[in-house]
């Protein structure tokens, strides 16, 4: 990459503004500002195996799960980062049972509102396995200047104006979307910023990937099941059998495939008949981002992801997402089967 080509993610942030209906400054502040967090948490997971902050706190978070350290320090970065700049009036974290006002006095009239999961594929912090952050900026529906309520955080996510993850794997790397289309940058550690490396990325239409873990297969709907054995069948026409690659990073799963083009499954199972992922943090930003590059994102039983109406901050929804053709299939084998039930 020259010098000179460079286009920084600061850069195109602001070239890009006038695309968005509506919005103005405050709005690449903000993503702005999730661009320095980005960094940040980034130079703390790179060093995590040096600094003794791997392992777990001890707690709990209100799902019930193990809380690492690294997650609580990501979440604090980005909420610091999001109080500073002024332009949040609350977030919903993966991390906390409720939202959090921003009470800081720049905040007092700020218009939007971020759901994030600060840290995901948290199984994977302590072995050096790529993670992700994941975040979505929606325009607040209460009035500004009032105190924030679940109101702002329960839009479907049609209504979302800005999503993207970061993911830190052989490179950190930066990708969103505001609705048109899906650019991806990779920090450049020398000049510490974020550089334009994927422009307008596509997703191809089919792929030879499935992402699941086939270790639930016994608890799996019975169009899964049948979707996976014939991903597994030889036939060249089809290029089959598929490759299975699951990192048990949704970020990490879901990036490979945007690229490459594949299928990412997180179903209903017998003990989870909501799937584990989260509609608000995790789902959401991801279908959003899915859609813009062209694939697709939905819960496999007739309904797309960003159609959802949530009515609980943590609530979890089943999720199929990736090259179009891929999903689509998967979906006809889960209605034949529910229809032969
Ligand atoms: P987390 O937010 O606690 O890390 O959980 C979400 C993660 C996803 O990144 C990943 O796709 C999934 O959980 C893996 O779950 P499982 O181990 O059940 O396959
Ligand atoms: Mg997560």
């Amino acid at each position: 990459m020259s010098g000179f080509q460079v286009t920084t993610l600061g850069q195109f942030i602001i070239e890009r503004q006038s695309e968005i209906p509506g919005v103005k400054g405050e709005f690449s502040r903000l993503l702005r500002d999730i661009g320095i967090a980005a960094k940040i948490i980034s130079r703390e997971v790179n060093k995590a195996g040096l600094a003794e902050i791997l392992g777990e706190t001890g707690n709990e978070n209100v799902q019930g799960e193990d809380v690492k350290k690294l997650d609580i320090i990501a979440n604090t970065l980005m909420i610091d980062c999001l109080s500073k700049g002024g332009e949040c009036c609350a977030v919903a974290s993966e991390e906390d049972e409720h939202i959090i006002p921003i009470t800081t006095p720049q905040a007092k009239d700020a218009k939007y509102v971020v759901m994030m999961d600060p840290l995901d594929g948290s199984s994977n912090i302590d072995v050096n396995v790529s993670i992700g952050t994941i975040f979505s900026i929606f325009e607040r529906v209460t009035p500004l200047g009032s105190t924030p309520t679940e109101a702002d955080f329960f839009q479907p996510g049609n209504k979302c104006l800005a999503a993207g993850y970061m993911i830190y794997g052989t490179s950190t790397m930066l990708v969103y979307t505001t609705g048109n289309g899906v650019n991806g940058f990779t920090l450049d550690p020398s000049i510490g910023e974020f550089c334009l490396s994927h422009p307008n990325i596509v997703t191809p239409k089919t792929g030879k990937i499935y992402s699941v873990n086939e270790g639930n297969k016994a608890d799996f709907p019975a169009g899964l099941n049948t979707y996976i054995d014939w991903c597994q069948q030889i036939d060249k026409d089809t290029n089959r059998p598929y490759s299975s690659r699951y990192i048990g990073s949704m970020v990490a799963d879901v990036h490979r495939n945007l690229l490459k083009g594949g299928i990412f499954i997180y179903p209903m199972t017998t003990k989870k008949p909501k799937g584990k992922l989260r509609l608000l943090y995790e789902c959401n930003p991801m279908a959003f981002i899915i859609e813009q590059a062209g694939g697709r994102a939905t819960n496999g039983y007739g309904k797309r992801i960003l159609d959802l109406v949530p009515t609980e901050l943590h609530e979890r929804s089943p999720i199929l997402m990736g090259s179009e053709e891929m999903v689509l299939q998967l979906e006809g084998m889960l209605e034949r089967e529910t229809q032969a039930q």
